[in-house]
């Protein structure tokens, strides 16, 4: 019994607190994307433009970036193939994924333009797909971590076929 209204009491004095921490945490949190989505709308992103043609390759292999810099990448399809057999995204994946893997399983989800939802917490920006003429972007933040992030298309057979690249962050 004595324990029993101990837990209870232990239960009611931490409902009271995350209660009351709430509003105070709730604060600075609602202030900081809109201080982002301020910095994001601006001059502080950078354009990385790409191409993307029939030869299932990327323009740019390596893009260099800042921890936590805004890019805004934007890449065209300079191919003339029809979308439905050639077209081309731009997928940058977290470090450790295994690319080829992801890959793999983009081949099965053309509904969702090749972003396989089992891997999608894989992804840390990814455009739309692009086909003949068109371009399609992403504005996101860089990783604040340095290292080396892959980017892929993952349109199927383009990554094995050679259509990567790397962002390097430092
Ligand atoms: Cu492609």
């Amino acid at each position: 019994m004595r324990v029993f209204s101990l837990a209870c009491a232990l239960a009611v004095a931490s409902l009271g607190a995350a209660a009351a921490q709430t509003p105070a945490a709730k604060a600075p949190a609602a202030k900081a994307p809109a201080a982002k989505a301020k910095a994001t709308s601006t001059a502080a992103a950078r354009t990385v433009n790409i191409t993307g043609g029939d030869n299932m390759k990327f323009d740019q292999t390596e893009i260099t970036a800042k921890p936590g810099e805004t890019l805004h990448i934007v890449l065209k399809n300079i191919g003339t193939m029809p979308k439905m057999a050639m077209a081309h995204n731009f997928v940058l994946l977290k470090t450790g994924t295994d690319q080829a893997e992801f890959s793999k399983a983009a081949f099965n989800a053309r509904e969702t333009d090749f972003i396989p939802p089992t891997m999608k917490d894989a992804v840390i920006a990814h455009t739309g797909l692009a086909g003949p003429g068109e371009s399609v972007e992403v504005r996101f933040k860089v990783p604040a971590k340095a290292g080396t992030y892959a980017f892929i298309c993952s349109f199927p057979g383009h990554f094995g076929l050679g259509m990567r690249g790397t962002l390097i962050v430092k």
